[in-house]
């Protein structure tokens, strides 16, 4: 056997290791980061063959639980993949995971992989999916990306097409939006819009997306090929209570130019103002005044729940 180069091993020791006191939820036990793996031979890791959600705790409650349990369980429905469990076990391995970790504002990753099965694509080469959740504190944009908006660039790399693997699956292969993020990264942008294959705007990199335009709010349709966020449902509703029109609407990047304001939605993000597409100011370049009301609603919102 030929030894790894010290180097090597000693690169694997990084400071990105999770924090040994996590307690993570890995099918039905509750163990340590060290103990928490799963096998090689797992699809989810050998084809990106599963499916996950991002969840927010706030005042130690999961929030939009039902929605994105509800989601989770479409994701996978679609991916002929069998949850194996209910979703009332689903909420309650969710809050034993929140529990044994004592978080009160904080993030829940609930994942669900094909499982261990033999090298080979097929569906029966699996014996039975794994569940696994951690919970954790959240990585979100700093405070100052909130108070002067995001700097975007529309990103080359395609949003999968709705004939393939549908963008409204949350599925475990992310290639497609992770390459378009490094091209915003490469380009020294904080964040990438992506298109559809007709050259329609579907959303950012792991958000929706919204413009104001003429005094009215617009993001595209599931149709066009996004995820169907669930802050984008609360968003919507919470811009119909101010009185504002929503619409639905396949929307080109002519239409994120010339918009009033622009923001994306989602579920680490919350709500954050967009100032910029490809080096063109939108609006005056400033987030706008409407983006920041449905900011101070939302934070309202998420705050007595
Ligand atoms: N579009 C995409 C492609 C997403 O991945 C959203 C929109 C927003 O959906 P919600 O339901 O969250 O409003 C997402 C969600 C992460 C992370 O760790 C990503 C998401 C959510 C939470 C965490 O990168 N993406």
């Amino acid at each position: 056997m030929i030894a790894a180069p010290e180097s090597t091993m000693a690169s694997r020791e990084n400071a990105y290791a999770p924090d040994p006191n996590l307690r993570i939820w890995i099918d039905g036990e509750i163990v340590s980061p060290a103990e928490a793996k799963i096998s090689v031979f797992d699809h989810g890791l050998l084809y990106g063959d599963g499916v996950f959600e991002g969840i927010r705790i706030y005042n130690g409650r999961i929030f939009k639980d039902r929605e994105h349990i509800d989601r989770l369980y479409e994701s996978a429905k679609c991916l002929l993949l069998d949850v194996p469990m209910s979703k009332e076990e689903m909420s309650g391995a969710m809050n034993a995971a929140m529990e044994a970790n004592n978080i009160i504002d904080g993030y829940l990753r609930v994942i669900v992989t094909r499982g261990v099965g033999l090298l080979g694509i097929a569906i029966g080469h699996t014996a039975c999916p794994s569940v696994i959740i951690i919970a954790a504190s959240i990585q979100l944009y700093p405070p100052e990306v909130y108070q002067r908006g995001l700097r975007c660039i529309t990103a080359g790399t395609l949003r999968n097409h709705p004939s393939s693997t549908s963008p409204r699956v949350k599925s475990l292969n992310y290639l497609n939006n992770i390459m378009a993020k490094a091209e915003a990264k490469n380009a020294g942008s904080d964040e990438a819009i992506m298109l559809n294959s007709e050259g329609h705007v579907t959303e950012g990199t792991g958000d929706n997306l919204f413009v104001v335009r003429r005094g009215e709010l617009h993001t595209p349709p599931p149709s066009e090929g996004i995820l169907e966020g669930i802050t984008r449902r609360l968003v919507m509703e919470l811009a119909r209570k101010r009185g504002y029109t929503v619409a639905e609407s396949a929307l080109i990047r002519h239409d994120i130019y010339v918009a009033q304001e622009c923001f994306l939605t989602g579920t680490a993000a919350e709500i954050v103002p967009v100032v910029s597409l490809d080096g063109r100011a939108i609006g005056d370049g400033k987030p706008g005044p409407i983006t920041k009301d449905l900011m101070q609603d939302f934070i309202a919102y998420r705050n007595r729940v």
